[in-house]
């Protein structure tokens, strides 16, 4: 759960600093798959940044991030029940510009939402397994500007390091950063003479589509558990899209809806039949 700081951080900063929440042994497993996997990715891509494909294929320690204890329930509350993962990126950022816009909003190009009001709409997680140095490609945020409509003018900031409108976070090993993805944001540039590593997880709704980088291939052996199921867009069988739910009451709905549905085709069996009858 969030703590009150947190949620009140989230609901009008828009974004969570979290530290240390990847345990020791799963940051060394993610740096040194994440260092094999984009060892080979980088022959193929030169030497700008880049993203390695199917994160999830790579390695299990991959997946053992979707549904990190320490995160998801701070997810369950930033997102809702009806969770899902929308798409994942392991991405590397060598010294150089950055490449991102400057302070942008993901989600400018959504049709249908009110994005300054649905502050439970879409989230991102990024995270480190590398501590980072203040000028290497850090992501800074412009706190509370998710609240703002979508037309709002991007500002132009100009001395980024001493505007007291930004925040820039410098993560350590084991951190994450948990954000609204339509408070304005950037990643900075990577003055550094290193590459910056992150992972990129980003989460919303059941009934939004996800993407195919946000599931695994191997699901009968990964999707283990009710939350992995839903994270991975696996619908519960009699259980609509919008009702999909990973909280306390889920497994007695499930059972309630199971019982349902049950019911439901014993009736219509009972109707076809009696159909038949009646046409005889
Ligand atoms: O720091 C990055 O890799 C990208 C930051 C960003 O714009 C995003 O995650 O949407």
């Amino acid at each position: 759960m969030m703590t009150i700081d947190q949620q009140l951080q989230y609901e009008n900063q828009g974004f969570l600093h979290l530290p240390g929440v990847i345990p020791p042994g799963l940051v060394s497993r993610l740096r040194s798959a994440f260092d094999v996997a984009a060892g080979r990715e980088r022959g193929r891509n030169g030497l700008g940044f880049f993203d390695i494909p199917n994160i999830l294929d790579v390695d299990d320690c991959f997946v053992d991030l979707v549904d990190l204890p320490t995160v998801i329930p701070i997810l369950l509350e930033a997102v809702g029940p009806d969770i899902q993962l929308n798409h994942t990126h392991a991405r590397v950022f060598p010294p150089g510009k950055t490449f991102t816009a400057a302070w942008h909003s993901d989600l400018v190009d959504v049709l249908g939402i009110d994005l300054a009001n649905s502050l439970h709409f879409f989230v991102k997680v990024h995270f480190y397994f590398e501590d980072l140095r203040p000028d290497q490609g850090c992501l800074a945020f412009l706190p509370g500007t998710h609240r703002l409509p979508v037309d709002f003018p991007r500002p132009q900031i100009k001395d980024i390091d001493r505007s007291p409108a930004v925040v820039k976070i410098v993560p350590r090993a084991g951190d994450a950063v948990l954000f609204n993805t339509h408070l304005l944001h950037m990643a900075l540039d990577n003055d550094s003479h290193l590459d910056r590593k992150s992972l990129i997880y980003a989460y919303s709704h059941f009934w939004l589509k996800n993407y195919a980088n946000a599931v695994p291939s191997d699901l009968d052996r990964l999707a283990t558990t009710r939350l992995r199921r839903q994270l991975f867009g696996i619908e519960e069988e009699g259980v609509s899209y919008f009702d999909q739910r990973v909280d306390k009451n889920a497994e007695e709905r499930h059972a309630y809806s199971s019982l349902r549905a049950a019911s439901r085709r014993l009736i219509h069996r009972f109707r076809k039949s009696s159909s038949i009858t009646s046409l005889r």
